[in-house]
């Protein structure tokens, strides 16, 4: 379409501007006027450039990438954006807590793994459920995600085990542990689609997202965040970690434990997590290295769609709606994206040289497809450093047309969800990067 390609043009000659942060005041107004998802009043925005340092300096070497660009746009998603967490505590435990060599009719290994946190005994836990495929001899490679309620959601297995979990039964009503309800078991399993994986011969590990925060501007003193403040700090400073950079810290707590699981192949974990959780797995993979693969659903706002495009969901409104979920200094950019010193695209960049997929929903205006679609492309500069192949096209593919090698993306037909079709694809991506199965 000419309009498409119109706007491509403005952002790609945007990166051409040296040294220009921003410049679309037009935007900033428009994003102040609420939400718009009108494609036709998209005002005119300048991205931020991939490699050109602060200081202007231009970086166009993959050393220069690693050495110079990546840590300061890495410090900037840090101090302004997700918040800095603490590295590995001390004294974790894992403990297998049940095994079924025979689950889901002979198709699985189940395992259940505690995961403890420190030595103390209040010590917070992450309880993960993984599932090997038993037809596989060698270690599988894994799938990570984090679920949204319970792990006894993603399928209903009567084997899993129900843990307690933080509810709070009226509005800002007292918090209380409780064990959810037998009925929930498989609520959510269209959306972990755990045979296929399987039987593609992927292993799956997946965890409550409330252990290691309930996602409740209240729920502070039941996160990680309240057990491992940084020094002198009772609750986090503007620039410290808020609720997603809690969660994604879980993550790489689990990356801990697989590390040491002789059954799986720790080199081949692809994270994968769907809106709120998509903007996790994305941060999640720009910490920590270990993750071969991110893969961001849906995650708009905050995650894979750009900030100073002015459709669907704004910087103001999520830090609104949910002002646990960033670090106090993002506040700054409610109506005033043209401030930040980055963009979106930028965090998509930080998982070079490992494979990453963006995946968007037709009807999903709110996370702002188009916008996620554009990030993924404006990524590319770095992983052409790597000499590495990026999306292979420059303009959105089509609705169930997925595109692209070491940057991915699709949009699905339909609307905010996970799906069978999500899952063929990232199975196909896993397949590709992995090695096959
Ligand atoms: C919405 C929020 C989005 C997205 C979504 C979700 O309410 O505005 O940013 O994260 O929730 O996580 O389901």
């Amino acid at each position: 379409m000419q309009y498409k390609l119109i706007q491509n043009t403005v952002i790609l000659a945007g990166l051409m501007v040296a040294g220009v942060f921003g410049g679309g005041s037009s935007a900033l107004l428009a994003q102040s006027q609420g939400i718009n998802e009108d494609e036709s009043k998209v005002p005119a925005y300048v991205l931020p450039e991939l490699l050109r340092m602060a200081d202007g300096t231009r970086v166009t070497t993959r050393q220069g990438w690693e050495e110079k660009r990546r840590p300061e746009i890495f410090r900037m998603f840090e101090t302004q954006v997700y918040g800095r967490s603490p590295g590995r505590p001390d004294g974790m435990q894992f403990v297998v807590t049940a095994t079924d060599t025979n689950s889901l009719g002979g198709l699985a290994i189940r395992k259940e793994v505690t995961i403890r946190l420190s030595k103390a005994s209040n010590a917070p836990q992450i309880h993960l459920l993984m599932y090997l495929p038993k037809a596989v001899r060698q270690r599988p490679p894994v799938f990570l995600g984090l679920n949204f309620s319970g792990n006894q959601t993603v399928i209903a297995d009567p084997g899993i085990t129900l843990h307690e979990q933080w509810v709070r039964s009226e509005k800002n009503g007292p918090w209380a542990r409780r064990l959810p309800a037998e009925s929930s078991r498989g609520t959510d399993a269209s959306s972990w689609q755990v045979e296929k994986i399987l039987q593609r011969g992927y292993a799956l590990a997946t965890f409550y997202y409330y252990e290691a925060e309930p996602d409740d501007a209240d729920a502070y003193a039941h996160s990680v965040r309240a057990v491992f403040p940084t020094p002198d700090s009772g609750k986090p400073r503007p620039e410290e970690w808020g609720a997603i950079a809690a969660w994604g810290w879980g993550l790489s707590r689990a990356m801990d434990y697989l590390q040491t699981d002789p059954d799986i192949t720790a080199s081949k974990v692809a994270l994968m997590g769907h809106s709120r959780l998509g903007k996790t797995a994305l941060w999640a993979g720009a910490r920590d290295s270990r993750f071969a693969i991110a893969i961001s659903n849906d995650s708009g706002e905050g995650g894979a769609a750009l900030s100073r495009r002015w459709f669907g969901e704004t910087v103001d409104r999520i830090n609104t709606a949910f002002p646990h979920w960033f670090c106090g200094n993002y506040k700054q950019y409610s109506n005033n994206e043209d401030k930040l010193p980055m963009d979106q695209h930028m965090l998509i960049a930080l998982m070079a040289p490992r494979p990453v997929y963006v995946a968007s929903a037709e009807e999903d205006r709110w996370a702002d497809p188009k916008g996620e679609f554009l990030s993924a492309l404006n990524a590319e500069p770095v992983y052409r450093l790597y000499g590495l192949e990026g999306l292979g096209v420059t303009e959105m593919p089509a609705v169930e047309e997925p595109v692209g090698k070491f940057i991915a993306y699709h949009v699905r037909r339909g609307k905010h969800d996970v799906t069978a079709y999500d899952w063929d694809r990232y199975l196909d991506f896993a397949d590709r990067h992995f090695g096959g199965r």
